[in-house]
């Protein structure tokens, strides 16, 4: 018997050609791996029943009927007969009978009644526009053939949705046709939520793209960590917003061409399911070089009509951002929206603009946007109508890669205080793709250079969210890379940690590492069997759980933090890049109101051995390391002769667990 020859590679092709109203999740399972799910239906179709399917194609051409002619358990098989077009053949509705968002496996036998060449498909239709996809291709053969365990899942957006077999013009057979649940994978529950933990300080989010919303297990661990905020992995951004059709044929109907038309279809997932569970999103992205089409900036919105004059694009875009939020507000009124990347990755690494030009199908480096403008100066007019028409509440970012390069951030900063000058902008957003690489000393950026970055930026007196956090490790990565990247993650996130007075979002790019955009170098905080990884045992280690566990929404509002400081902070020097303790960074002195915490030397809420690193060197060094008031007030531990060395011990016994109390 023939086995299915649909691949993972293929797989990850039909994923990769998910359009407007979201794809199914298509792959198939690890064969005779897979767990076996309840079984929702099974026909065997020994009682000669066949009405559970219909004849793709038609009476005129299409009949179903139990035959004898061909069966692989017992005696007969459907009999699909009279086809006339290699799309004719027997098919099985999934949206009248299964549950949207629910994940199934789908297996068949298929055999044509001579040579064939057999798929099995799937169709749906989304505000009235119907798509196909092949699942299985390349069932050759003259014997039985089979499929086993595909999966498949359809959103409540997802009308008419089908799996059918289609292929040749002769009989095809069908048999041992079974529907089966794919078994969930229980989260860990023994384990603090991230933004339990973390959720007073700052939101914890991540990003999804619809397939996630077919996991329940992704979707267990989103409202276990992540619950305070999503982003659209792609379904916000303008290639997927931006509808060429209708915009074409809107200018044509006004002779106006400046008035693009939107729609959120395929962000529609993400959405509903914000709107009902309460999650605040961060919109990505308005305006980018990438995954924005040449056509937008073309006259009559053509692939090969003239780029448009300035002026022309200035409408263009104050068109569209007014048009997105209008529409993202009239759809989604209850909705927070409380952050937006109104301009994403405008800077090099020289801290250069990009080069002008297309963006092409194969997505070049090059910009559209410069092209047009002849320079960045794009950007101050994006915030400017971002500020006019975004929602109360949803505050503004410039949100870049590569951000702690000198030559981009220094060009992110002047970009900064010049639209902070004129009140466009709220805050920078920091994406950290990040690279543990093989040892700390090899990491990209290393721990320090990350900390400098966070200096750097705080000093702005915007507000910081960290957009798209993600940390590689080497392709295949062995025990040993996977601890590199546990030390190197907590290393950031204590750094980002100590900065989380200027920082109001810290999100990962991504749930489980097989879903990642970077699945081949495992850059999450879990994998794909649902587990927390050593990085998150790293994260959360020497944090505890607040007594207040934040809400969903955090009670906490959607304000970023009152930057209460310009004044340039201290930089701080990390300890060295082997040791996961986090920097002394101390913010503008408050008034020292009593002990906060005792023991808690650089105010950052716990008390570690960093406390006492943190007095040391304000013993050493009190020119560049002093503490805060709050933080000698709390630094005191033994209550004799001011700051000592002594205090530093006490603490050192106390976070080696030698003494219990301070
Ligand atoms: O995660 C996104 C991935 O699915 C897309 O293929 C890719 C195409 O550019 O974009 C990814 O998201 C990017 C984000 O929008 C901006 N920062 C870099 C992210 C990773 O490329």
């Amino acid at each position: 018997m023939r086995k299915s020859h649909i691949t993972k590679a293929a797989a990850g092709i039909l994923a990769a050609s998910m359009t407007i109203g979201s794809a199914p999740a298509v792959y198939a399972a690890d064969g005779d791996s897979a767990a076996t799910g309840k079984i929702v239906y099974s026909f065997d179709f020994e009682d000669g029943d066949v009405s559970a399917f219909t004849n793709r194609g038609g009476d005129d051409t299409t009949e179903l009927s139990a035959s004898t002619d061909a069966a692989v358990s017992g005696e007969t098989a459907l009999l699909a007969s009279g086809r006339s077009e290699s799309w004719n053949g027997p098919a099985f509705r999934l949206d009248d009978k299964l549950e949207p968002y629910t994940e199934y496996y789908i297996s068949a036998k298929i055999k044509g009644r001579y040579y064939t060449g057999a798929m099995m498909s799937f169709q749906y239709t989304v505000d009235g526009e119907t798509k196909y996809q092949n699942l299985v291709q390349n069932l050759n053969g003259s014997d039985w053939m089979s499929v086993d365990k595909v999966k498949v899942s359809f959103t409540d957006e997802m009308e008419g949705v089908y799996v059918y077999f289609e292929g040749g013009s002769d009989d095809l057979f069908l048999d041992d046709f079974v529907v089966e649940e794919v078994p969930a994978v229980e989260i860990e529950q023994d384990i603090p939520g991230l933004a339990q933990m973390f959720g007073n300080e700052f939101k914890v989010g991540t990003a999804l793209v619809p397939n996630n919303f077919s996991s329940r297990s992704t979707m267990d661990l989103v409202e276990k960590h992540f619950y305070q905020s999503l982003t659209a992995g792609n379904e916000m951004k303008p290639d997927s917003v931006l509808n060429k059709a209708a915009c074409q044929e809107y200018a044509a109907e006004t002779g106006d061409d400046t008035v693009p038309q939107i729609s959120f279809g395929a962000a529609k997932p993400l959405l509903n399911y914000c709107k009902k569970n309460n999650v605040p999103v961060r919109i990505h992205t308005l305006v980018w070089h990438s995954q924005t089409p040449d056509w937008f900036f073309k006259e009559n919105y053509s692939d090969d009509g003239e780029w448009v004059s300035k002026e022309k694009m200035l409408l263009r875009m104050e068109n569209y951002i007014k048009a997105y939020f209008e529409e993202l507000v009239k759809l989604y009124p209850t909705v927070d929206f409380y952050a937006c990347d109104v301009v994403n990755e405008a800077w090099l690494e020289d801290g250069k603009p990009r080069q002008p030009g297309e963006q092409g199908s194969s997505g070049s480096s090059k910009s559209a946007w410069v092209q047009v403008f002849g320079d960045n100066s794009f950007i101050e007019p994006a915030f400017t109508y971002a500020r006019k028409y975004a929602p109360e509440g949803c505050k503004l970012y410039y949100n870049d890669y590569n951000e702690y390069m000198d030559g981009k951030m220094n060009a992110i900063i002047d970009m900064a205080k010049d639209l902070k000058e004129k009140g466009v902008i709220d805050g920078i957003g920091m994406q950290s793709h990040l690279d543990a690489r093989q040892s700390l000393d090899a990491a990209f950026p290393s721990v320090s250079m990350y900390n400098k970055a966070l200096d750097k930026y705080s000093e702005l007196g915007l507000d910081i969210q960290i957009t798209e956090l993600d940390v590689t490790t080497p392709e295949n990565p062995t025990a040993a890379d996977f601890k590199v990247q546990a030390d190197y993650y907590k290393g950031i996130w204590d750094s980002i940690y100590a900065h989380k007075d200027n920082i109001s979002a810290v999100i990962l790019w991504g749930v489980t590492d097989d879903q990642s955009w970077r699945a081949s170098k495992s850059p999450l905080l879990f994998d794909g069997e649902y587990k927390a990884k050593e990085a998150f045992h790293a994260i959360i280690d020497g944090y505890e759980l607040p007594s207040e566990i934040p809400t969903n929404p955090p009670a906490s509002s959607t304000e970023p933090k009152p930057v209460t400081t310009t004044e340039p902070k201290p930089t701080t020097t990390l300890p060295a890049p082997t040791t996961t303790v986090p920097s002394t960074v101390t913010t503008t002195a408050p008034p020292a109101a009593g002990v906060s915490l005792k023991g808690d030397a650089n105010c950052d809420g716990r008390v570690t051995i960093a406390d006492a690193t943190a007095i040391l060197q304000s013993i050493g060094n009190a020119d560049e390391y002093s503490l805060s008031a709050q933080g000698t007030a709390n630094a005191d531990v033994d209550g004799k002769e001011g700051i000592t060395a002594a205090d530093a011990l006490t603490i050192q016994m106390y976070d080696a667990k030698e003494i219990e109390k301070l």
